[in-house]
């Protein structure tokens, strides 16, 4: 794509191009950075050029009020199934109908950033019935520790049955937050969940601590056994079901067009990061970071790389805190084809990278008026689906359908 500023033929590409793509050499508009010292390991790794397709958005909400919706997955009928994070799953029609609370759930430990959380169909849905979900297991005492399980979703979609936890974080904490958690079924038969760290300064910690799944992607057979070609498996003091690790508390986990895990997580201030996840390897928390600590304190040894460990593809400083992600393939924006589509927490937006293979290129800042945006999906026509994340949060559509009169 042209840039504005690199010459005057450019300019004029640019200008035939049309509003469509306009881009500029200067970042999004997000203020100064939280750590101005830290300089990016590459061009584009952090504040890419800003994007603006141009496009008017289109939203229709598409079903509210939601409690504090977390995950949406798109069910073959044209309905969704969406979860609140107080503990209820709820079945919303394609006309945006919301059933009473599907039966069945296990209890969850809604607390702080906990409760239920991701959702996702088997690709054999259609079939087997069977759903995955992510959620903050009460473990006694208080303590609680991130979970996946399954279950079989009747067809009347009012209850669960044959439900059992295939994954359980360990240790349990007493800390209700920085839970993750995404589940991802890889198309080959395994479920990728990820998790968080439970962010005190002990538990931080065990992100790099190969014998607990804290600060982990874990990748599991959809029965919970760990695949004998998991990077750990058979290694001694080790989890087999360890696909990575050294992550902060992940909640943005999608893959791209050829399969290709791709992950975004939670900084402290300053430091979200966007991750390609390769098995086996060390992302980095809490030893390097591009962010500092809430009180200003710098992480660790207040370093950004280390041999070893992996460099984020991006960064944000100051953060978006994201939390949902989708590589969009749809038909209704061709432009964005292949891009990612980012819900950001904080300030509130759905943010679109564009990709050039594994390097980000440019950003661009949608939505920026509907508060907090916690999931993101593409509908079979091409539009986006948001959830927003509020007492009283929304399914919405965003499309490029001429506004309802
Ligand atoms: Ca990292």
């Amino acid at each position: 794509m042209p840039r504005l500023a690199a010459s005057g033929l450019a300019t004029a590409a640019t200008l035939l191009a049309g509003v469509a793509c306009a881009q500029s050499d200067s970042p999004v508009d997000q203020g100064p950075p939280n750590v101005p010292a830290f300089r990016p390991a590459f061009p584009e790794q952090t504040r890419a050029p800003a994007l603006d397709s141009g496009i008017e958005l289109t939203v229709e909400t598409i079903a509210a009020p939601l409690e504090h919706p977390w995950g949406i997955a798109l069910l073959p009928d044209g309905g969704y199934l969406v979860t609140e994070r107080p503990g209820r799953l709820r079945v919303v029609a394609a006309d945006g109908t919301i059933s009473a609370p599907v039966a069945g759930l296990p209890e969850v430990r809604a607390e702080g950033q906990g409760g239920l959380l991701d959702i996702a169909l088997s690709p054999g849905f259609a079939q087997d019935r069977t759903v995955y979900w992510s959620y903050a297991k009460p473990l006694g005492g208080g303590a609680s520790a991130t979970a996946a399980a399954r279950g079989r979703l009747a067809e009347d979609g009012a209850s669960l049955t044959g439900v059992e936890d295939i994954f359980v974080q360990d240790p349990p904490s007493p800390t209700a937050v920085h839970y993750g958690s995404r589940i991802v079924p890889d198309g080959a038969g395994h479920l990728l969940v990820t998790t968080g760290e439970h962010f005190t300064e002990r538990e931080r910690r065990l992100a790099q601590d190969l014998a607990t799944t804290y600060g982990k992607i874990v990748r599991i057979d959809a029965d919970g056994t760990p695949p004998d070609d998991n990077p750990f498996a058979g290694l001694t003091g080790a989890l087999p079901t360890i696909w990575s690790y050294g992550h902060r508390n992940v909640q943005a986990a999608a893959l791209d067009a050829a399969g290709q895990l791709w992950t975004i997580e939670h900084g402290p201030q300053g430091g979200d990061e966007l991750n390609r996840i390769e098995p086996g390897r060390n992302y980095g928390w809490p030893i390097i970071s591009y962010g500092q600590n809430y009180d200003g304190s710098p992480v660790g040894e207040g370093v950004t790389a280390r041999d070893g460990m992996e460099q984020p593809r991006y960064y944000w400083d100051p953060v978006i805190a994201p939390s949902g992600m989708v590589f969009y393939d749809g038909a209704m924006f061709p432009e964005w084809q292949g891009d990612l589509l980012v819900g950001s927490l904080s300030p509130g937006a759905l943010v679109r990278l564009r990709l050039d293979g594994d390097k980000v290129v440019g950003e661009e800042r949608l939505l920026t008026d509907a508060g907090r945006i916690r999931d993101v999906a593409v509908a079979p026509d091409g539009a986006v689906l948001v959830l927003t994340d509020a007492d009283d949060g929304a399914l919405l559509r965003l499309s490029n359908d001429a506004p309802p009169e």
